[in-house]
Order: C-alpha cells, then structure tokens, then sequence
C-alpha cells in the first residue's frame, strides 16, 4: 500500500550553539479515492478528509455534481474527470488508495422510475466495476453510501439491518443489489467492505434545481425565492432526515473501525427521529419567515411512507451518534442557501443556473 511519510522538521539552538533538527511530527498519510466528489455529500467528504490532513483523490463526471462544490479545494485533491463506467478511468484511480468512499450514484427515486436502465447503470453497474478495481488494487477498504430506500414499504418501524429488505423503486433495487455486491467482494475476496445506509441525507450544497432534488434543497430555495413548494401526496410522509454532518462523521468512522467490527457488514446512518412533510413545510415557513402556503399533488409512484433508523448497530460497532440534530440542520441549511443567494456576485442566481458548460449528463 502507498503511504507517504511526511516529518516536519524543527530546527533548535544545540548547546554547542549549532542548530540541529527535531522531529515534532511524523504521522501516516492515508490516501483517499472519493466517487461523486463534486455531489454535495462527496465534497463534504473531500473537505474533512483534507482537513484530517489526508490526500484525496477524485473521480466525477459531472451528470449531478457541480463544479462549484469543489472549486474551492481543487487545487489541493487529485481530480479525474469522466464515468465510472467503462471508462477505464477506474482502474488507474484506485492505484495506491487506502480508502475508497463510493458516493457516486444518479441519487433519486422519481428518475429510476422515468429512467430504470440509466439508475442501474449507474448505480449498480458502476459500483461492480469499482469493486473489481479496488480488489485488484488491493484498496484496504470501501465504505458504501447505500439507501435507505432498501427498507421500502416493510410496516416496523424503525427500520432495522436485520429487516427482510422490501425495495420498491429501481432506484432502490440497484442500491441494494450494490449492498449485496459489497458483502460479495468481501466475503469472495476479503475485500473489506462497508455499507453505510443512508436516511435522506441532506445539506449545503445540495442541488436544488432538478427536478428529481432532494424535497429539503427544493422546499429551502423554492421558498426563499418566495415560490409555492408542493408536496406529493397529503404530507403524512415521514423521513429520519439526517444533516450531511453526521453521514461525514460514519463515513470516517467506518474507515477506522477494526475490521472484526465492520467489514463486509451494513449499518443505517440517520438521526433516530421522524419528521412529516407538513410538520417540515410548518418549521421551515418559521426558519425562512415565509408567508405563503404549499400546495398539493398526487403522490410520486415509488415513494416509500415512512421511514426511521434504528442506529443501535451503527453505535455500537461503528462508534456513531448523530450530532446534529433535524431542526439545527434545517436551520444551518438554510443559512448556508442564504448566504450563498446573497453573495454580491450571484445576484440571486447561484441555484437556479447552477451547472457548468461541459455537463456529460
Ligand atoms: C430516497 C431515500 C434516501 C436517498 C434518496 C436519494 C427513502 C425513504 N429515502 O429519498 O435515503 O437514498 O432516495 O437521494 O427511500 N417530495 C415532495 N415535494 C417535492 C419533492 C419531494 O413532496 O418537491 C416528497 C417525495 O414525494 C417524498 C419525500 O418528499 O415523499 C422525500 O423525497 P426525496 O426525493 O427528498 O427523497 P426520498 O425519500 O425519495
């Protein structure tokens, strides 16, 4: 495995007067590949593994990530532009990794409905093809961003990693399937791996202006705009919705944790509560100071009724607890929509014109 050594040399006063070197730090550099770098979960990645003082290497192709969410630390990570898939790309970027963190994905139910091949290709074909690289690249570990859209419409609540899987949308039968291709390289090739389900994660930075975004981005900035959101169905759904921090927090864990304790396993990542969509619409008029009403709309085909993690698994053997909790995330959320819509240089547009010219999508 490559790891770079870095001492940082001090210099002191000898008592013969001459001045003689001083190791005051010497730690290894661990080497990160990060899938999907430019989405917003992936470059809040990218942000904490360099400020960690780790390398970060990074692969995207830009068909839902922005350049933007990089811009400001290009300059310090290793980026690739260009598919997962078949593009050979792969094979090269997982040479001398430690630690791959796999966010890259087409992220959203409504789109696999309309679209069933492109989410399997991109999020499950994608994920084998990784997977054989980091094998022949002898990558120490892979740590999975998985769904929790797996649990679909199974009634208990909270849902549990020892449910019977129930997935509705080919959104979520191709997050799955990659769950079981993960467990696969581990237990066929000691690959370790990790799947790490996600509970409707979101945060700065996450793309608001498509029309498969997440409902948090699209409610935030629909309101701020002073536009009526809509909500698909009559609102009673629930979501654990859980801040992009505590997703970054299992992520490192998951690299660090003894292999006994984690590998070839899956753990929810949420927060442990549940919150409807009216109760959201209600809480963020209050955050954003928003006078007008939301309307209503058939309910998406695919959508799951509720959803809520139990996270003893991911407490216990991961060492996870969630730090930020809904309301702050809401609140931080909204604060990072604002400053960003009212930077001089935006004049208001920084979300609704969000894509760089050369977009492969
Ligand atoms: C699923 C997964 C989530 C993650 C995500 C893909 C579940 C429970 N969650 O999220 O973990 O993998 O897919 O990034 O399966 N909605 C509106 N109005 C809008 C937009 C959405 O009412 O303008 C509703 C939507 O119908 C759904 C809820 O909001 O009931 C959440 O939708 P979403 O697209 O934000 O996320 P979801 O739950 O499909």
């Amino acid at each position: 495995m490559v790891q770079e050594v870095f001492l940082s040399i001090a210099y002191e006063r000898s008592m013969f007067g001459g001045a003689v070197p001083v190791r005051y730090d010497e730690r290894l550099m661990a080497r990160y590949l990060i899938t999907g770098v430019a989405g917003f979960i992936g470059s809040a990645l990218a942000r904490e593994v360099l400020a960690q003082g780790d390398q970060v290497r990074s692969l995207d192709n830009f068909s839902t990530g922005k350049r933007e969410n990089i811009s400001e630390i290009f300059s310090q990570i290793d980026f690739r532009e260009g598919d997962l898939l078949g593009s050979g790309l792969v094979h090269d970027a997982c040479r001398g990794v430690d630690y791959i963190l796999h966010e890259a994905a087409i992220a959203s139910v409504p789109r696999s409905v309309k679209d069933p091949l492109a989410s399997h290709r991109a999020n499950l074909d994608a994920t084998v093809d990784l997977l054989i690289a980091a094998r022949d690249a002898k990558v120490k570990r892979v740590v999975y961003a998985a769904s929790s859209s797996a649990y679909g419409d199974t009634p208990t609540l909270p849902k549990h990693e020892d449910m019977t899987p129930n997935p509705i949308s080919p959104y979520a039968v191709a997050k799955l399937a990659s769950e079981y291709y993960m467990t696969s390289f581990y237990r066929c090739y000691g690959l370790e791996t990790v799947c790490l389900r996600y509970f409707n994660i979101f945060g700065p930075r996450q793309d608001p202006d498509s029309p498969y975004s997440g409902v948090l981005a699209k409610f935030i900035t629909q309101m701020l705009r002073g536009e009526q959101p809509t909500i698909f169905g009559d609102g009673t759904q629930s979501r654990d919705f859980t801040y992009v921090d505590n997703a970054v927090q299992a992520n490192l864990l998951a690299c660090k944790a003894p292999a006994s304790e984690v590998a070839g396993r899956v753990f929810n990542i949420g927060v442990g509560q549940r919150v409807d969509l009216n109760e959201t619409f209600r809480l963020l008029q209050k955050i954003i100071g928003y006078n007008g009403e939301v309307k209503y709309a058939p309910e998406r085909a695919g959508d799951v009724k509720h959803s809520l993690a139990e996270l003893t698994r991911a407490k216990r053997h991961l060492g996870y607890t969630p730090k930020i909790y809904f309301e702050e995330g809401l609140r931080r959320t909204v604060e990072w929509y604002r400053s960003v819509d009212s930077r001089p240089d935006n004049l208001g547009t920084q979300f609704s014109n969000p894509r760089a010219p050369n977009v492969d999508a």
